[in-house]
Formats: structure tokens, C-alpha cells, sequence
């Protein structure tokens, strides 16, 4: 299965990556979904929408200042670091992730396409207000602040720049993902349970166009059903291998 996977990237015109909260798993960030995912201490469905903040901004505030604490302590792995490599070596020509926490971009991989945005950048709810907070340089300022934070242009609450659950996906970053997939001949899942909509079509567009579907996962998920190989490991000890 290794071989074969390395045979069909080598061979490849155009690879891409699609990941999920896995590949940040072995970087300490929790998964979502399984194991001693996020949403056993909190329900990411309830917190990650709307209609919570709007009821209880303090709480889903609590909730991301938490994550972004966490996050900002993790440092990406080996398998965050190979897709970096493989994009030097030009056989991986983008990164598409449903993961908020900036890892592939600090390991190093350019041109990564972030659907569900990144938990790193705040908006305002009113103005077109944004922030990168690592860029600003005041992310832990903003990070010691209580209460609920304010756009310094309007006043107006500001919120997490991420995709919560009922929203729609930031129309370039969806539409690009979707161009990059028709034009993939291969495409590496990493980390990925493949329930959430529509970031879970990517692989089943580089399918039907095609292209071939290498799986990396130690549990089976929503994609493996059209995985052409299935590598049943965690996403650092399977990339490394691949490498070799
Ligand atoms: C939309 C940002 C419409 C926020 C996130 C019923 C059926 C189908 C769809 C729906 C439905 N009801 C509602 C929907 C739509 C909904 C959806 O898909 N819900 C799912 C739960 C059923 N989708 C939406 O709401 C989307 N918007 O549809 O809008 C619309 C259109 C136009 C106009 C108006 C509205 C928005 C979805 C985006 C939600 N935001 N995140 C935040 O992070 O706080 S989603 C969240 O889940 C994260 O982004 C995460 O990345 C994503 C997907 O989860 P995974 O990445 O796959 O992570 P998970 O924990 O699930 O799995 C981890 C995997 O890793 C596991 O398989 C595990 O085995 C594996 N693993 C563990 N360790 C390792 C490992 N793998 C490798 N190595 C390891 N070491
Ligand atoms: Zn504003």
C-alpha cells in the first residue's frame, strides 16, 4: 500500500492535499470528532454557529480565546512539514484545509487554500473590519483581554474570521478549491472524518474527474468508500514513510 501510494504521488501531474483536524492531532491541537476530540468538552455544533453567538458571545468567546491559547502553543509536525517539502519538490501544488489553526502555512507550504477560514484573524460584525492577529503582533494582548472584544473602528462586537456550522464558505477560497480538484490527478486525504459539507466534495471531485484518492487515516472515515489506497496510520509516521 506504502509503495503503491508513492508510485501513483511520484507519477502524479497534479497532486494536491486535502486535510482535516487530524494531521494537527500529533501537534497536541484536539480533533473534533473521536478520541479526545474537542467535542467532549464542548459541543463545537452548538458553540461554532450563529445563533451561540448571538444568544452568548461571552461563551463562544471563552470558547475560541481557549482554542487559540491551545493553538498558539502547538507547533506543526512532521506531516505538516513533508507537505511543505513535497511543494518544494513540485509534486504537491496546493494545500486545501478545513483546519483554522494556520500549521500548514507555519510548516512552511505556500499556497494553502483555508475553507473554513482561520482562527488567527478576527471580523467585525458590522464594518468590513479584519485582523490578523499574528501579523498585528497583538494577538496576546487580545488574548489577556476579558470581556467581549470591539472593532477599534466602529465599536461593534468582533467575531472569530472562521466558517461556523449554517454559514456559507468564502466564496474565492471554495470555488479555487473546487478549480484545483477538477485539475488534480491525485489527491493526498490526511486527517479528515469527511462529514462536514462542502469541503467533504473535494476528494469526490478529484474522483469523478479522474484523479486518484490516497487515504491517510488510522480510523476508516466518509472518504475511504472511494479511497484507492487506504494507508491506516497516523498522518506523521505515514508522510514520513512516504518520504522515504
Ligand atoms: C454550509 C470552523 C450552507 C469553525 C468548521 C446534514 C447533512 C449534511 C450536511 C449538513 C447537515 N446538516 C448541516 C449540514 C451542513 C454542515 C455540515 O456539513 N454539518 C456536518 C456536521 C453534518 N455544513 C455547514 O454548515 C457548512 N456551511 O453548509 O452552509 C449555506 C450555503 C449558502 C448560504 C448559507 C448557508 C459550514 C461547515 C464549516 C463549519 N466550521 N470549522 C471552528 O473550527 O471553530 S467545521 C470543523 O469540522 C473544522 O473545520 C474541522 O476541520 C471540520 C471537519 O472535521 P475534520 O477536520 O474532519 O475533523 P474531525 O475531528 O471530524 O476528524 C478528525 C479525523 O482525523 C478523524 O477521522 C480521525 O480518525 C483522524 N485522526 C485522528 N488522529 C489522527 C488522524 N488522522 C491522521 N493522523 C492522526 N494522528
Ligand atoms: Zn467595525
Amino acid at each position: 500500500m506504502m509503495e503503491e501510494a508513492a508510485k501513483l504521488l511520484a507519477r502524479s501531474r497534479f497532486a494536491i492535499a486535502f486535510t482535516g483536524a487530524g494531521i494537527s492531532a500529533e501537534s497536541g491541537v484536539p480533533t473534533f470528532r473521536g478520541g479526545s476530540g474537542l467535542w467532549k468538552k464542548y459541543r463545537p455544533e452548538e458553540l461554532a454557529t450563529p445563533e451561540a453567538f448571538r444568544k452568548d458571545p461571552n461563551l463562544v468567546w471563552e470558547f475560541y480565546r481557549w482554542r487559540m491559547k491551545l493553538i498558539m502553543r502547538a507547533r506543526p509536525n512532521r506531516a505538516h512539514r513533508a507537505l511543505a517539502e513535497l511543494e518544494r519538490m513540485g509534486i504537491v501544488k496546493a494545500v486545501i484545509t478545513q483546519n483554522v489553526d494556520d500549521l500548514h502555512r507555519e510548516a512552511g507550504s505556500q499556497n494553502v487554500i483555508e475553507l473554513h477560514g482561520n482562527i488567527f484573524r478576527v471580523r467585525c460584525t458590522s464594518c468590513g473590519y479584519t485582523e490578523d492577529l499574528k501579523r498585528s503582533g497583538r494577538l496576546n494582548e487580545f488574548l489577556k483581554e476579558k470581556g467581549l472584544p470591539r472593532c477599534p473602528e466602529c465599536g461593534s462586537l468582533l467575531r472569530p474570521d472562521v466558517v461556523w456550522f449554517g454559514e456559507p464558505l468564502p466564496r474565492e477560497a471554495l470555488e479555487e478549491a473546487f478549480r484545483l480538484a477538477e485539475r488534480a490527478d491525485v489527491v493526498l486525504v490526511i486527517g479528515t472524518s469527511g462529514v462536514v459539507y462542502p469541503a467533504a466534495y473535494i476528494p469526490q471531485i478529484v474522483k469523478e474527474t479522474g484523479g486518484r484518492v490516497i487515504e491517510i487515516n488510522p480510523e476508516e472515515s466518509g472518504i475511504t468508500p472511494i479511497a484507492d489506497v487506504f494507508l491506516r496510520y497516523p498522518a506523521g509516521e505515514a508522510m514520513e514513510r512516504l518520504m522515504e
